[in-house]
């Protein structure tokens, strides 16, 4: 019996640059993807993850990393072939491991068929599979709309005389929503996928496909601090060139391609935004098609660690939610995120994921973050990601969060045999699968403790959710109750000991040291070290195992 997406313990990311070598060039690839398998599931000392979502692997010419896709429909020979795709499809669902792919609908790259023949003349018959517009009678830009990269999202084209629109890399043009014929193209991508077997697609950057269709100039924003980065994205509210009238239409239309097939998903990139209330910009996307597809909640990212932080952009979200029919996908790390072990600290990390493996719905867990991986340090001359490139020194490249995964302690952690594409993380000595898979304490074994535990219960997919007691600076308990069994979740979130009572003793399931054990008195009384947490079983209300 495999499983259903509804009983999945977790999401596990994997970029697919940084995961395993197989054919030492430095750069990760399918067939490493491949050998890694047994990791993931269905051997004794497996992490345990029931489903894996690959960041692009398309064919694409790398101006950002493969989120510039030339062909939608093929693998790039860095990653290997189609055929290894099918393997690794095969082998992945042998072990009931669901494979999620990525989907970029919002731009393609500048070298896609599509591009080339639209930019070749106004009158080419693909010239409005893009968004071109006339500059204005001063020759700027047509509006000023910004690339989220910095710096205007439009591009001049000397051949045909108009610019056209990339709201990321000038590599990457917006593909024009608005034409039909571009929606059936992505549709068609979307069902090759499917009818190859991938089991879900996370799309990445929705919120951009649909635009003002006047092409209105987005206000500026008051709060920002106009300066010598008067281009930046943040100066500008994203009114007119994001979240346009027929964004939940489009993708109402795309999910109604998923909801034909089996047990099959969706999940759409979506991060809080200044303009439209959570609320209203989560129930959008929710309301798209909630059987098949969710939106991720990346507020956990931006929110500094602590109980009340926590405490209260959970529970505001899970009373938005409809628990019979949302999924909540938590998410605290990604490819364009900070390492959650560098960002909120080692012990909190563990804090972080105890917390996120006691939450409902189905939980994304970026690759490396279940062994504490940490930022890399990039040298000025390692650098590979555009957007440093083009602001060194500011801090906003991502390829400390993208460093090379920490098999053993070898020169190349077990990686490649070949210097990798980016350096190793320093730390990876110890740092790395094959030692903490021997440690009885590692952050290994905590993940794989809590994936077995919603491996175990579904109690963790399903339960309801609740908070329990009064709000408090350091400790953020949570309950989960299904039927008539019942859990507690205590997370001391602070540098101190503290004490906390439920209302009844119980069965320690899972703490943050593996090998500590955190004691629960008959009364209920529980003791915590800093930065410790805990899951238990009510002693009234006992779990039932899977069967
Ligand atoms: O990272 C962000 C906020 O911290 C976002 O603004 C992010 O850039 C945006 O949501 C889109 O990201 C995705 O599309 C990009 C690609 O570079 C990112 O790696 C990808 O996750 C363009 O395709």
């Amino acid at each position: 019996m495999h499983k259903q997406w509804s009983d999945v313990n977790a999401l596990y990311q994997i970029y697919p640059r940084s995961f395993q070598d197989s054919n030492a060039d430095g750069v990760g690839d399918l067939r490493g993807a491949i050998a890694r398998l047994p990791y993931l599931k269905g051997e004794p000392d497996s992490l345990g993850v029931d489903a894996i979502w690959f960041s692009p692997f398309f064919t694409s010419p790398m101006a950002d990393f493969g989120y510039d896709v030339s062909d939608y429909c093929n693998i790039h020979p860095l990653f290997g072939t189609l055929e290894d795709f099918k393997e690794l499809l095969d082998k992945a669902h042998e072990r009931d491991i669901k494979v999620m792919i990525d989907f970029v609908p919002n731009h393609s790259s500048n070298e896609h068929p599509w591009f080339l023949e639209s930019k070749s003349s106004k009158d080419n018959l693909k010239r409005d599979y893009y968004v071109w517009a006339d500059p204005k009678p001063d020759g700027s830009p047509p509006n000023n709309w910004l690339s989220i990269f910095g710096g205007s999202a439009w591009e001049w084209n000397e051949q045909t005389g108009q610019y056209y629109l990339h709201t990321f890399l000038k590599e990457q043009p917006d593909l024009n929503w608005d034409n039909p014929a571009v929606r059936q193209e992505m549709q068609a991508v979307v069902r090759f996928w499917l009818d190859l077997g991938v089991d879900g697609l996370r799309a990445d950057a929705v919120r951009w496909i649909s635009k003002d269709v006047h092409r209105r100039d987005d206000p500026r924003n008051p709060a920002f601090n106009a300066g010598p980065q008067a281009d930046e994205f943040g100066s500008l509210l994203h009114v007119h060139s994001r979240f346009g009238p027929n964004l939940f239409k489009y993708l109402r239309d795309l999910t109604d391609i998923v909801a034909a097939y089996d047990d099959r998903i969706m999940i759409f990139e979506d991060y809080p935004d200044d303009i439209f209330t959570t609320r209203d910009q989560y129930l959008g996307f929710y309301g798209v098609n909630p059987k098949v597809s969710m939106p991720f909640n990346f507020e956990g990212i931006g929110i500094p660690f602590g109980a009340e932080n926590y405490r209260r952009f959970i529970t505001e979200f899970q009373g938005m939610l409809n628990p019979s029919e949302h999924t909540p996908v938590y998410c605290f790390g990604n490819h364009d995120q900070q390492r959650l072990a560098s960002r909120v600290g080692e012990e909190q990390a563990r804090v972080v994921a105890l917390m996120q493996m006691g939450l409902p719905g189905l939980p994304v867990v970026y690759y490396g973050d279940e062994i504490g991986m940490k930022n890399g340090l990039i040298k000025p001359s390692e650098i590979q990601d555009p957007v440093e490139l083009r602001k060194p020194g500011l801090g906003q490249g991502r390829d400390p969060e993208r460093t090379p995964m920490q098999w053993d302690d070898s020169v190349f952690a077990g990686f490649s045999t070949a210097r990798p594409w980016l350096p190793i993380a320093h730390g990876a000595e110890k740092r790395n699968v094959a030692h903490e898979s021997k440690d009885n304490d590692s952050y290994l074994t905590l993940y794989q403790d809590l994936l077995q535990l919603r491996t175990d219960y579904t109690i963790f997919q399903k339960g309801d959710y609740e908070t329990f007691g009064e709000a408090d600076a350091n400790v953020y308990v949570f309950s989960r109750r299904l039927g008539e069994e019942h859990i507690f979740v205590v997370l001391n979130m602070s540098g101190k000991r503290r004490k906390f009572t439920l209302p009844h003793g119980g069965r320690l399931l899972a703490a943050t040291h593996p090998s500590r054990i955190v004691a629960i008195a008959k009364d209920g009384k529980v003791k915590l070290r800093p930065y410790e947490a805990a899951i238990f079983e009510c002693a009234k209300h006992p779990l039932r195992e899977v069967l």
